[in-house]
């Protein structure tokens, strides 16, 4: 096997024996069989489009299946193979009506003729079309690393996509993008040039991407507000939400009201609690349980009730809670309760329901402890003139955004200790899981601005770079002359989308860590330090004082 789309793959190069999150060989070998007809499937859906063909069918099947290849998504095989089935059935459908539209026939490339066997291993098909596929690196390095940053970079913004879909926004140019950006894999003539511009191209529309998913989340539930939210679980019957998808989170908070079981969010779910809507209609949306996704196997074990996962990052299960767990969406894992979708695209949650119902739930009072979320784009600029007052009277020296993914690795001790060394004339604004290293520290205010602020989920840096934006207009200078540092930190394939829209952007100076994407080649890492500045972490001491020079 071949994988390194994540920050974790083993020793730095990439998971070759079994990967470090617990993908078998197998599994990757269909994930990337089907890959390969999604890949055969966009050429199609290209041309379908170019003759005014409805394929919307077929995009949001795209994004979900994109999805979940993802790491920490889906780690079962059937699913897979559905999939792949589905999408060539797809394809060749709609390559019929291509054919009835169409005023000349159309050749199809090879990829987009491929026909797996059923009858035979999937995986080993999966694997001999994947060494086709790596055997390019050999061909130029610099190329395969830009491709497989734009293969990475569509998977993350595919899974935004997916998510506002749910809202109802989408947008056709972003499913169009997807679809040519996977179909643009299947060409040998692109140069460097090309692939770099494909690669910030994938930063653009995956900014549209974060604004559909942000247009989904405020017009449906409200602009966050700030909004302390409990740690102390209550006593009684308790349901645990994990992953990004608030949309299925109001679902399960429908589908619990009246019975008597208190809701907690666990991991990306925390920001939930600031939109005002949610927190209004739904009285029993309480608290948050837990920390980052790594640590899930021991918080999940202690927790006395139901826990559905709606999204990524899910670790396979240890068997002291297998029967617990439940997955929906795009998630899975062989063997664990898997609730299909109904109408509307919302699972009947029951099963999980009728197990909080019969588990113990929490059977002691703890002692109070909160922590704020909801500072998004809204509540920051709203207070704006006394952000820009500060600044100007020099109560407030600099900005630092620390945000990402949290993940198991020791050295993302830095982003704990870097905020407990960030001077208190400084703010702090944080988003995504890495926060749970530090989201319960106690920073304290300048004036009547908090030292720390939770702008929300990783989506959620659309939010953050509408406050940068925001307060570059108000200072009338650039945003990369604000005092402003991003201090980032990479996990999976979300993170490499965000990261390319900032360089879309022109964000400069951003430092990333704990370790540089192993599918990024010398030479392309070369290429964006010197065009972005982009650069690793260092020490805390270090970087902070270089941001603060
Ligand atoms: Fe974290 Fe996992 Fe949100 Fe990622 S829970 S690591 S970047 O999926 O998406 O921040
Ligand atoms: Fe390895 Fe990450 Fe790929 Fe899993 S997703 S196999 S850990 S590179």
């Amino acid at each position: 096997m071949f994988c390194e789309q994540c920050e974790q793959t083993a020793s730095g190069n990439g998971c070759h024996q079994w990967g470090a999150c617990g993908k078998s060989p197998q599994l990757n070998a269909v994930q990337d069989l089907l890959v390969y007809c999604l890949r055969g499937l966009a050429p199609v859906v290209i041309k379908a489009r170019q003759l005014g063909i409805s394929t919307h069918d077929e995009d949001v099947f795209t994004c979900e299946s994109l999805f979940a290849t993802m790491t920490n998504v889906n780690f079962d095989r059937k699913r897979f193979t559905k999939y792949v089935r589905d999408c060539i059935e797809k394809r060749d459908n709609l390559k019929a009506k291509v054919k009835e539209a169409s005023p000349e026939p159309v050749k199809w490339t090879r990829v987009s003729g491929y026909h797996p066997d059923f009858n035979e291993s999937l995986v080993e098909q999966g694997q001999d079309l994947a060494l086709g596929f790596i055997s390019e690196s050999a061909r130029d390095v610099d190329i395969f690393s830009l491709k497989l940053t734009v293969l990475y970079g569509i998977k993350g913004a595919a899974s935004y996509t997916f998510h506002a879909q749910e809202l109802g926004q989408e947008d056709e140019q972003v499913y169009e993008f997807i679809q040519e950006a996977l179909d643009a894999l299947n060409h040998q003539d692109f140069t460097l040039d090309d692939w770099v511009n494909l690669a910030l191209k994938v930063g653009e529309i995956n900014l549209r991407a974060m604004e559909l998913l942000d247009a989904g989340h405020t017009n449906t539930y409200g602009h966050p507000t700030p909004t302390p939210v409990p740690l102390n679980p209550r006593k009684g019957k308790a349901i645990l939400v994990s992953g990004h998808d608030i949309r299925q989170l109001e679902a399960i908070l429908k589908q619990t009201a009246d019975k008597g079981i208190t809701v907690y969010t666990h991991g990306e779910l925390l920001p939930a609690h600031g939109y005002p809507l949610l927190k209004q209609n739904y009285p029993h949306l309480y608290g948050h349980y837990g920390t980052a996704w790594q640590n899930q196997t021991k918080e999940f074990a202690k927790f006395p009730g139901a826990i559905i996962v709606t999204t990524n990052c899910l670790m396979p299960p240890h068997e002291t809670y297998d029967e617990k767990l439940f997955t929906i969406g795009p998630v899975g894992f062989a063997g664990i309760n898997y609730i299909p979708a109904e109408e509307g695209n919302i699972p009947n949650f029951s099963p999980a329901i009728q197990q909080s119902l019969d588990m113990p739930g929490f059977v002691e009072e703890q002692p109070p402890r909160q922590v704020m979320a909801g500072f998004a784009r809204n509540a920051v600029l709203n207070v704006a003139d006394q952000v820009i007052d500060g600044v100007k009277q020099g109560k407030i020296r600099h900005f630092f955004l620390v945000g990402g993914c949290d993940g198991a690795k020791p050295e993302r001790n830095y982003y704990t200790e870097f905020v407990e060394k960030v001077p208190e004339d400084c703010i702090v604004l944080t988003l995504a899981c890495g926060k749970f290293r530090f989201f319960d520290q106690q920073l304290g205010e300048i004036g009547s601005l908090p030292r720390l602020m939770d702008v929300g989920q990783c989506n959620d840096a659309y939010s953050a770079i509408q406050i940068a934006l925001g307060l570059a207009k108000a200072f009338d200078m650039d945003v990369n002359q604000l005092p402003l540092s991003m201090i980032l930190s990479w996990y999976e394939q979300k993170a490499v989308a965000v990261l390319l829209t900032l360089l879309y952007l022109g964000i400069k100076d951003i430092r990333l860590g704990p370790t540089l994407p192993a599918f990024i080649s010398p030479n392309v890492f070369k290429l964006l330090s010197e065009k972005y500045q982009l650069k690793a972490i260092t020490t805390p001491d270090e970087d902070l004082a270089a941001c603060l020079g």
